[in-house]
């Protein structure tokens, strides 16, 4: 469980840093630069409501659930810290059920009778398609943390994501593979029902003919199919030095295991749906050699970053994964936008969050271009027992 330290103010950390004067006595927390750039607010009161709509249940749980616990890890922070001066967030945790029509009546609950000032989330790119028109009509901000489908912020402008979308992330990933294992031919895997899936499926298909990787098939299922033994079986006899793939969590596990099964030895390449460890965890061996693109790594030397593996970990009793850092990240940029409004009016947030300068976070430097985007690093990752490390010289199997 995190601590409930009392908020301290050392005289030493006043004396040094006055700015710091919103932290926790003995945690690194990711406001230091909001603290600086704004100073705290005058005018907020009481608690604010905000909206986290995640799935928590249903197919995708696997990235809901840890998405609620490093929200409800960075709003215990920014309360305890004093961050809003007197307000607090009270956040409003709802259950989308990796179900569209669930995301929608989730939104409309939050913006309409619990009247939020922010929502974070929906988790999945589809769920957004569907719900985020309900707050862009409305007027209050949708900051997504984990979609990554093309043309999410083109919604309307109180659409927000810092989730990397698979088109800044999957050149990376390509080039990385490329460099690493020495492809040339590559055969392709997707569902095609699926918002996420069908865009990283298109960009990692722009993105092999661009670096003249012969593409010698493409395969598709639909999300909750379980067997693809048939279409891995088309792959395959076509022998690419890599097969590529772009599914949700459910979906990539069966695919990893069968194509195994199958004999393939050379690289999986899995899009921001393998970005979970429970597709490691429950592939095993099979997954040694995959390949994934990702906006975050534990490893990374990023003190911000460390700080926020150690609290996760301690808070929840197991790491964090990079849809933790992203939604933990998500949750300090609307209390950073909060703070720097120094008003709760839901288009003075919208503002004030597109107006944020660029400051550090667990996922590196980041700030929003002019299209409500993330702009900060990615990293190619490659699984090793059971655990993704970077990719840089890292040793890839080929087939
Ligand atoms: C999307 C995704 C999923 C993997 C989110 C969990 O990237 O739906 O956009």
């Amino acid at each position: 469980m995190l601590r409930k330290t009392a908020v301290l103010v050392s005289l030493t950390a006043l004396l040094v840093a006055p700015t710091m004067a919103f932290a926790q006595d003995d945690m690194v927390v990711m406001g230091d630069d909001i603290a600086e750039a704004c100073p705290a607010p005058a005018n907020l009161s009481g608690e604010i409501p905000v909206g986290a709509l995640f799935t928590i249940s249903g197919a995708a749980s696997v990235y809901g659930s840890v998405q609620q616990a490093a929200v409800q890890m960075a709003v215990d922070q920014i309360n305890e810290a004093g961050f809003l001066g007197d307000a607090t967030i009270n956040i409003l945790f709802e259950d989308s059920a990796s179900e569209n029509e669930q995301a929608i009546a989730a939104m409309t609950k939050l913006v309409d009778e619990d009247a939020v000032v922010a929502v974070i989330g929906p988790t999945l790119s589809r769920e957004a398609f569907s719900a985020d028109p309900i707050a862009q009509e409305a007027g209050v901000v949708v900051l997504g943390v984990s979609n990554t489908a093309s043309g999410i912020t083109d919604m309307g402008d109180f659409v927000f994501r810092n989730s990397l979308p698979e088109a800044s992330v999957i050149p990376g990933t390509v080039a990385d593979t490329i460099a690493a294992a020495e492809i040339t031919s590559a055969g392709l895997l997707y569902a095609n029902d699926d918002d996420f899936t069908v865009s990283g499926f298109e960009v990692m298909a722009d993105e092999l003919a661009n670096a003249d990787v012969t593409i010698v098939g493409e395969e598709t299922f639909a999300t909750g199919d379980t067997d693809f033994n048939a279409q891995l079986t088309n792959l395959i006899g076509a022998s690419p030095d890599a097969i590529f793939v772009s599914a949700l969590a459910a979906e990539a596990t069966p695919i990893i295991q069968q194509a195994r099964a199958l004999g393939f030895t050379g690289p999986i390449v899995g899009g921001n749906g393998f970005n979970s460890p429970a597709v490691l965890a429950q592939t095993g061996e099979d997954s040694n050699g995959l390949i994934v693109g990702a906006a975050w790594n534990g490893a990374s030397p990023n003190e911000l970053s460390n700080a926020f593996v150690e609290a996760f970990s301690e808070a929840t009793g197991n790491p964090p994964d990079q849809f933790a850092a992203q939604a933990y990240t998500g949750a300090w940029l609307i209390a950073s936008a909060i703070r720097c409004a120094d008003s709760v009016d839901r288009t003075d947030i919208r503002d004030s969050l597109a107006a944020l300068p660029e400051i550090d976070t667990p996922l590196g430097m980041f700030t929003f271009d002019e299209d409500r985007n993330p702009v900060h690093p990615s990293i190619t990752q490659i699984a090793q027992d059971g655990f993704f490390v970077p990719l840089i010289s890292e040793e890839v199997s080929s087939s």
